[in-house]
């Protein structure tokens, strides 16, 4: 079996875990979306929690974007199990591979369906953190897995998942704690809008629970700029490349907001979510961008920019 899986998500390492019960011997890719292209021309057995690529033979998925664009190309085929209302690819993967009496492959697709629908639990906290820390190491990815396939629920009684969580814990406590300390700098203001631009010297591995502590206290629209250069201390794989001249930058909006995300993400060339969307900016013009970005932003409130320079302390 050659198989692509969605990296650096449960639901993609679940959909990996239940290959691996079903065909041991498979080689599992674990690709990103930007990776896709690269892959086109790979003649996969099953393409599971991604977009259908040029050579799949069967593709596992519940993106109501691919679903939309295969009907319109006429590449859905009755091998392809694409259901939009699914919670997560590997609720319609454990029905395709037949491991629905299989205890521990239904324990593990519980999970993702949680997982996969903004549901979190102190597992899925800490099996995300690991699954993000390693979404560049596809040998790491492959070990985790393993750890799901053999331990499943249980992945977190396993010796070296204990020792990773032991090894980020720290760091992600230490990214908590700055931002919480900004929150509390910042909780006089009249402001619904944040923006937190990071230059420098945050632990990247707590980089997606930023959006959520200010989303919580109320912050109406939450964007997250990573420009940060420097390796990564804890997870280097993590680390920008160093011909790598882009921002990335996520946005997160509340529940309750008539923002959205995806529409600003498409503006700059991203794309994404009503809720949550992302984008890449080149670094060079930078400047520009962000004065064009924080402009589209005050049309729906008041804007507040925080630059992070962590080398140099907190920084307003
Ligand atoms: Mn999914």
């Amino acid at each position: 079996m050659r198989v692509a899986v969605h990296a650096s998500d449960i639901d993609g390492l679940v959909s990996a875990a239940l290959i691996l019960l079903k065909y041991p011997n498979s080689k599992i890719d674990f690709l990103t979306l930007r990776d896709l292209q690269n892959y086109d021309d790979v003649e996969y057995d099953l393409v599971v929690d991604l977009p259908k690529t040029s050579k799949a033979k069967a593709n596992i998925d519940h993106h109501i974007s691919n679903y939309e664009k295969l009907l319109k190309e006429g590449r859905l085929t009755k091998n392809d199990v694409i259901d939009p209302k699914a919670p997560s690819a590997a609720s319609l993967l454990i029905r395709y591979l037949g491991l629905e009496n299989n205890e521990k492959a239904r324990k593990l697709v519980e999970m993702a369906n949680i997982a996969d629908t903004g549901g979190v639990t102190k597992k899925i906290y800490k099996l995300d953190k690991i699954i993000k820390c390693y979404s560049k190491d596809p040998a790491t990815l492959m070990k985790i897995a393993w750890i799901l396939a053999e331990k499943g629920v249980k992945f977190d009684k396993d010796e070296w998942i204990k020792k990773e969580w032991k090894r980020l814990k720290p760091w992600i406590e230490k990214g908590l704690k700055m931002v919480k300390k900004l929150l509390k700098k910042l909780s006089k203001l009249d402001s619904n809008v944040i923006i937190v631009d990071i230059v420098s010297g945050f632990p990247r591995v707590a980089m997606n629970d930023i959006p959520w502590l200010f989303l919580n206290k109320g912050w109406e629209i939450a964007v997250i700029i990573n420009r940060m250069r420097e390796e990564d201390p804890i997870c280097p794989s993590l680390s920008s490349a160093p011909n790598n001249n882009q921002a990335r930058v996520s946005i997160r909006v509340s529940k309750h907001s008539r923002f959205d995300a995806r529409k600003f993400a498409e503006k700059f060339g991203g794309g994404g979510h009503l809720k949550a969307a992302g984008m890449r900016l080149n670094l060079n013009g930078y400047e520009e961008l962000l004065g064009r970005m924080i402009m589209e932003l005050s049309e729906y409130g008041s804007v507040t920019y925080v630059r992070l320079d962590l080398s140099k302390n907190l920084k307003l």
